[in-house]
């Protein structure tokens, strides 16, 4: 596979089709189906789960579709048809701050069902905050006036967020003795694509000394670092420009390149899922 981390071979990934990206899930979900497992998604709110794994099941290619405006609190199961019985494939946990997210992660990660793999999502700071009273909260209370400000506090959102679900991971590993892989999704990424923007989100979760990176290896460390290979992936999956405070991060990507990162992390998912 190309670097991950290239902006570059996006555009020959973008090559894949969108009827390709439709395959693929089938052979993807195909394969957890035929090992009675799922994919957990993991993710704190407002980081982009949802359309994601909406874009990598095809859902979001048909026509009229617009992601929700609201929040996610259930667990969310895709299931899939695979001879006469229906199976789930994948459950998407909701964020934290709810019950729902608490009985999610112990329902899906303490279950009698083994997980196969953990897609753990982040945006490089670029948290979408619905509510707006919230927003206010943020902007005038606790002083994030600033984009740079407000992606400062988140991440550090997301490696709080991240610990819990490492947690529940650690206890995961005690009581199975499956091993399941984990990706790490880096969503967003048309809020960073130009190369400065790309070195420093791989820097931060990719690259020893990066701050985020440093959780995963101490995950790593506690569940025996041969027992847990982690691929961290950028990928994008909404073409949105991101605002806060009155200012404006540009989206800079195009539907092709889009299209293509979302054909390489679902090669990604393709390659651990059959091994
Ligand atoms: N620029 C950009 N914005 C995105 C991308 N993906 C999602 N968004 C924005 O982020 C918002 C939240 O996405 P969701 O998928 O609903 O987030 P979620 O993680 O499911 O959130 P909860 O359900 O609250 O846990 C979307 O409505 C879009 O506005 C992306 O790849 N790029
Ligand atoms: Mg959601």
């Amino acid at each position: 596979m190309t670097d991950p981390w290239t902006i570059a071979s996006l555009a020959s990934a973008a090559y894949e089709n969108r009827e390709g990206i439709r395959k693929t899930w089938l052979r993807i979900s195909n394969l957890l189906l035929g090992k009675k497992s799922v994919l957990a998604v993991t993710a704190m709110p407002g980081v982009g789960k949802s359309v994601l794994v909406d874009h990598l099941t095809g859902v979001a290619y048909k026509q009229g579709y617009s992601p929700d405006v609201v929040r996610s609190f259930d667990v969310e199961k895709s299931k899939l048809k695979s001879g006469h019985s229906k199976r789930i494939a994948l459950s998407v946990i909701p964020g934290q701050d709810s019950p729902q997210r608490t009985d999610g992660l112990e329902g899906v990660l303490q279950g009698k069902k083994p997980i196969d793999g953990i897609m753990h999502v982040v945006c490089n700071g670029y948290t979408t905050i619905r509510d707006l009273g919230a927003r206010e909260y943020l902007v005038k209370n606790k002083g994030l006036d600033t984009v740079e400000k407000f992606r400062k506090d988140q991440f550090q959102n997301e490696i709080d967020d991240f610990m819990v679900t490492a947690e529940a991971i650690r206890r995961y590993f005690n009581r199975h003795d499956n091993k399941p892989w984990m990706v790490l999704a880096v969503d967003k990424l048309d809020l960073f694509a130009s190369d400065a923007e790309l070195m420093a989100a791989h820097l931060h979760y990719a690259s020893p000394g990066g701050e985020f990176y440093a959780r995963l290896e101490r995950l790593r460390g506690q569940v025996g670092a041969d027992n847990l290979v982690v691929d961290v992936v950028p990928v994008c999956s909404w073409l949105e420009d991101f605002e806060w405070a009155g200012q404006t991060v540009t989206s800079a990507l195009k539907i092709p390149h889009r299209d293509g990162a979302i054909a390489r992390f679902q090669q990604v998912l393709e390659d651990r899922c059959r091994r």
